[in-house]
């Protein structure tokens, strides 16, 4: 090559910025380790991978290693039929009947030179396979490896709000990943980028379509879409499953009704699922979202949950289906309380479903607030089944503009304890079927995937659906381990910069609720759109869709009295839970206007009155985004330079929709409190119908 053309080159790659990365490649960065040292020790304990298996799940494990391995530790690793004698290496060894595992668990043990993974089955080889690659990426030590995992729960499940049209309910994030005109015949490569980000934390289902469902998707020309998909999924041990439209009977199969106890409805269902199965066969089973938010159901024809959700499970049962059933129903009751409405619709027809029912419940009794108490179903049903419904799409926690590390409110609801069977009966343990012996479990994230390159929109909430694998498989891991292995993954593994976006991750979902809904305040949020602050609202199509309807201000005080003398959705609770929050002294502040109406004057545990209280939340709250821009600041020179700035950009509006939020309901609620704001807060220099005015910036009305 001529000189000049060298020299070129050379100065080429030497001022080139570093290859910018967009987020796309998740938590399957697989970067080269920059430790040489430890690269070095990796290499020497797994420099060879031994499989002649064929199964396609294996061969995905395999694939994955020799890949995953290869880039990480910057040197290719061979894959061969068998180690030799004192060979070291990675081998597989499935065995039906392993002991002190589950169907879905692994092994990873030492064994004299070689890293053995076991499993029952090729799923759990699998998992196992990107259990050793996590233990790499985070720098874990495989020194004489002895560890046994299996799932805590059976069905781990993403839930979508896509519609057939490519739209995403509540999604934030782009378009619909699934391209249903492209589907059957073409597949993005995407879905198979799904899946095997799915596959690496444990995710083993998904429902592709919303639960406001369209019937469309049981047409034949649907199910055959459907069945690519499911195709695509299935050797990453994921199956597909559907939300179905109660009137699907009247609306597809044009009878005159779709009432559940009709011989003719039933008989529609049992051949519906038979035609799944045929092109299917491992399909998962039917969501349902019935009687809810003007969705069809069995009520509109006199019947009940357990008649519209039987039927269906009569329908899958043959076939191993299940039927996912939602407990998330309201009626638009004006002197009624919408906390108590699930728990008294479901709680006395427990016992009355098929066993392949599960009744689906959201984390908290309202609606995905950025803090709620556990919904009292978690312990109250003691023979059906009951699943956790997590939101993973911030449709209350700002959308794509607000960094909300969400596991800390997974963590909470998970380790409340519902005292179902005395003290220790966590969520958790509801869940995972320890409290009542339940035939299902199941945990599922409404997915906040889209066709963004970075799949989630703002970066940082990619670590919520990486959250949500993980507590799924293991309920009881902290927030904090999460964090750690997702930033080392995804993001980087410089011991500092680890430390810091750590920090801020751990504390944004408790600055988010600070400066919009402190001291449990809840739905505060604009009407329909659900995005910024409309304290103030009164009026829209139901009563309970209002703001007013819950903090119920007053010239004396603010909050809901759900005590005895209140709505007394108290009572759902078991007794000692009851009692913790029935005192205004000993309920959590977190809770405390979620259960109390407390005056203005009060003065809290925090020394400050409720007034100034909630002042300083709303204030410090705001203060705090500028903190998280200083300490994301401080990683610059660590991160991807794309990611950074677009955090970076993220956090200024976030900064900017903080201050709007304060703005609004520190104006708002001091027409009813009439004080001033304490010290050293000033008066915000806007008034509050220049606030009110602010929602048409945002060009949501
Ligand atoms: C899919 C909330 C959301 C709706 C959603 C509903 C549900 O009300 O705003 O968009 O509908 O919950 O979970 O069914």
């Amino acid at each position: 090559m001529p000189k000049f053309r060298l020299f070129l080159l050379l100065y080429t790659l030497i001022t080139a910025p570093a290859w910018a990365d967009d987020g796309y490649r998740l938590w399957l960065k697989f970067d080269l380790i920059e430790d040489a040292a430890l690269r070095q020790k990796y290499l020497s304990q797994v420099p060879t991978i031994a499989s002649t298996s064929t199964h396609p799940t294996v061969q995905i494990a395999v694939e994955e290693l020799r890949q995953g391995l290869g880039t990480l530790l910057g040197k290719p690793v061979a894959v061969k039929p068998a180690l030799g004698a004192n060979e070291k290496g990675i081998s597989f060894k499935l065995n039906p009947t392993e002991s002190g595992i589950s169907e879905e668990g692994f092994k990873l043990q030492t064994v004299g030179g070689t890293l053995q993974l076991i499993a029952q089955t090729e799923r759990g080889l699998l998992y196992a396979a990107y259990e050793l690659l996590r233990r790499v990426q985070t720098g874990t030590s495989l020194e004489k490896l002895s560890v046994t995992s299996s799932p805590r729960i059976q069905l781990r499940l993403l839930n979508h709000w896509d519609n057939h049209v490519g739209t995403i309910e509540r999604g934030y994030a782009g378009m619909s990943l699934w391209k249903w005109y492209e589907l059957p015949e073409r597949l993005d490569p995407r879905y198979t980028e799904y899946a095997r980000a799915n596959a690496a934390i444990g995710i083993n289902g998904t429902v592709v379509n919303n639960v406001n469902a369209s019937a469309r998707f049981l047409t034949d020309e649907y199910l055959q879409k459907v069945k690519a998909l499911a195709d695509v999924f299935r050797p990453y041990g994921i199956k597909v499953y559907l939300s179905v439209n109660f009137a699907s009977p009247r609306i597809l199969g044009k009878l005159k009704t779709a009432d559940p106890l009709d011989p003719d409805v039933r008989a529609w269902w049992k051949q519906k699922a038979a035609d799944v199965y045929t092109l299917i066969p491992d399909f998962g089973g039917f969501l349902v979202k019935a009687n809810s938010e003007g969705e069809p159901g069995p009520m509109d024809y006199g019947r009940t949950h357990v008649d519209g959700a039987n039927v269906l499970a009569e329908a899958v049962k043959p076939h191993g289906g299940i039927i996912m059933w939602r407990s998330f129903v309201y009626e638009p009751d004006p002197k009624g309380d919408r906390f108590k409405a699930a728990y008294d619709e479901f709680k006395p027809l427990d016992g009355k479903f098929h066993d392949n029912v599960i009744i689906q419940v959201k984390n908290g009794p309202i609606d995905f607030m950025p803090r709620e108490p556990f919904s009292p179903l978690f312990g109250a049903m003691t023979q059906t089944p009951v699943s956790m419904e997590f939101q993973l799409t911030q449709e209350y926690l700002g959308w794509a503009t607000h960094w909300v590390y969400q596991a800390p409110l997974f963590e909470e609801v998970l380790s409340a304890d519902t005292h179902a069977k005395g003290p220790g009966s966590t969520v958790a343990k509801v869940l995972d079927g320890s409290v009542y012996k339940y035939p299902i479990t199941s945990m599922v994230g409404v997915a906040n995937t889209g066709s963004d390159r970075n799949w989630t929109g703002h970066p940082m909430a990619q670590a919520n659906w990486y959250a949500l694998g993980r507590m799924a498989w293991e309920p009881t891991l902290a927030s904090e381990q999460i964090a750690d292995e997702w930033v080392k993954m995804s993001l980087t593994r410089k011991p500092q910069a680890v430390a810091t976006i750590k920090n801020i991750m751990l504390k944004s979902r408790e600055i988010y609720v600070d400066y919009t809904s402190p001291l449990g305040l809840h739905h505060l949020m604009g009407e329909g759109h659900h995005f910024g602050p409309e304290p103030w609202l009164n009026k829209a199509r139901r009563p309970d869709w209002t703001a007013v309807y819950y903090h119920r201000a007053d010239s004396l005080g603010l909050g809901f009295d759900r005590t005895a003398r209140g709505s007394n959705a108290l009572s759902q609770y078991a007794p000692p839970v009851q009692q913790q929050f029935e005192n205004p002294a000993t309920c959590p502040l977190p809770y405390l206007l979620w259960f109390h109406h407390v005056p203005w004057t009060q003065k809290l545990s925090t020394g400050r009155t409720l007034w100034n209280e909630l002042v300083h939340r709303f204030y410090s709250g705001a203060e705090q985004v500028k903190w998280m821009q200083n300490e994301w600041n401080k990683v610059k020179k660590d991160v991807d330079s794309e990611i950074f700035a677009n955090v970076a950009g993220r956090l200024l509006t976030q900064e900017k929709e903080a201050l709007w939020w304060r703005d609004a309901c520190v104006l708002y609620f001091q027409e009813y409190a009439r004080q001033p704001l304490p010290a050293p807060y000033q008066k915000p220099n806007r008034t509050l119908e220049e606030v009110k005015n602010l929602v048409d910036i945002y060009h949501l009305r």
